[in-house]
């Protein structure tokens, strides 16, 4: 029995709804381990479908546990209405946030009953980890600690930005994982007050600051790590000082951070000591956000999420400091939530580092 479409199936009797159906990646393969690109699952409460073309069918059959797999031809979304109706269904929901207006139109059209969007059917499931998930981000976390001190220690005066970010995505491939869990952030010197600034051809000198934000998918699980550095020398004390604050509020947010509290604290603690130190109005994004299957999932740890935190959530911690025009600090690690507290599981070292040039 699959527990997670299992809980699937509790959630439709709750609300009267006798389908779920489900067109994204990431929810498929929380629901049922595939981890290619196209692919739908259709949950009532006696069956459970896999469909796919294909070009997967090979695939779903050594991933895909306790769904029946199906393969189609054509249109995924117009199948799915079709075995929606098949099924005898009047009404389906689906995660607004996962489908696009045109699919729920199609699937609606071959359907021909209710469609209701339900904005966390799986989403809210999901930002609750379990061991083997834990296990998983766990090891995505240890190969990022692996490679951002590998390719910061490599890097040399008139590398550019560009080259840096794809030293760090071979770094990865080469040691197993299937990927960056998103495009590589190295930026240096006043670059770095772009908190998601694009690597570009921007040379490294003496005197830069260097902020690389990486992280890698590994057993279909994301990591998540940034940190700051100097390269040569520290560009002066004010980087000294807004890397102090950042590591202050960061260090703070970790140490109260547990279950029972609402995102939105979690995010004050840091906010208010940046603020405090005079930085309020450039510590311009949140806190933090949950990571799992991808790289920015629930929970939000931001200004106005309500949220719990709750034992096995997956998050990060990662507030900035950012000067335009001067430079920028952000210092992330990636943490698990504990009975009483969290488990920090990046390991690489966040007192300021002067990499040698
Ligand atoms: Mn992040």
């Amino acid at each position: 029995m699959n527990e997670r479409c299992e809980s699937i199936r509790r959630r439709l009797a709750e609300d009267r709804c006798e389908a779920f159906f489900s067109l994204s990646p990431a929810a498929n393969q929380y629901l049922t381990g595939f981890t290619g690109t196209t692919s739908a699952v259709v949950i009532t409460a006696k069956e459970a479908l896999f469909l796919c073309d294909f070009r997967y069918t090979e695939q779903a059959g050594e991933q895909v546990r306790d769904f029946e797999v199906v393969e189609i031809t054509g249109t995924m979304e117009t199948r799915v209405g079709e075995h929606l109706k098949a099924l005898g269904v009047d009404c389906a929901v689906f995660d607004g946030t996962a489908l696009t207006v045109w699919q729920a139109d199609t699937v609606g059209k071959a359907f021909e009953g209710e469609l209701c969007s339900v904005a966390d059917i799986v989403s809210r499931q999901r930002q609750v980890k379990d061991a083997d998930e834990i296990a998983r981000v766990r090891a995505a976390a240890e190969l990022a600690d692996e490679v951002i001190m590998e390719v910061a220690g490599g890097l040399r005066e008139g590398m550019t930005e560009r080259e840096a970010a794809a030293r760090i995505e071979f770094a990865f491939k080469a040691r197993g994982a299937a990927g960056a869990s998103f495009d590589t952030i190295a930026l240096f010197g006043a670059r770095s007050s772009l908190p998601h600034g694009m690597p570009g051809d921007k040379r490294l000198e003496k005197g830069d600051i260097v902020l690389i934000d990486c992280g890698c998918r590994r057993d279909g699980y994301c990591s998540d790590l940034t940190r700051t550095f100097a390269f040569d020398t520290i560009p002066g004390a004010w980087f000294e000082e807004i890397y102090a604050v950042t590591l202050t509020a960061q260090e703070a947010a970790l140490e109260a951070l547990r279950p029972g509290m609402l995102c939105r604290e979690a995010d004050a603690i840091a906010r208010n000591l940046i603020r405090d130190a005079g930085y309020g109005a450039h510590f311009g994004h949140g806190l933090g956000h949950g990571v799992g299957i991808e790289i920015h999932e629930a929970p939000r740890l931001n200004v106005e999420s309500d949220t719990v935190i709750e034992e096995g959530m997956v998050v990060t911690v990662e507030p900035g400091i950012y000067l335009p025009g001067r430079g920028g600090v952000r210092i992330e690690d990636l943490v698990v939530i504990t009975r009483d507290g969290c488990a920090i599981l990046s390991r690489t070292p966040k007192q300021l580092k002067v990499l040698s040039g």
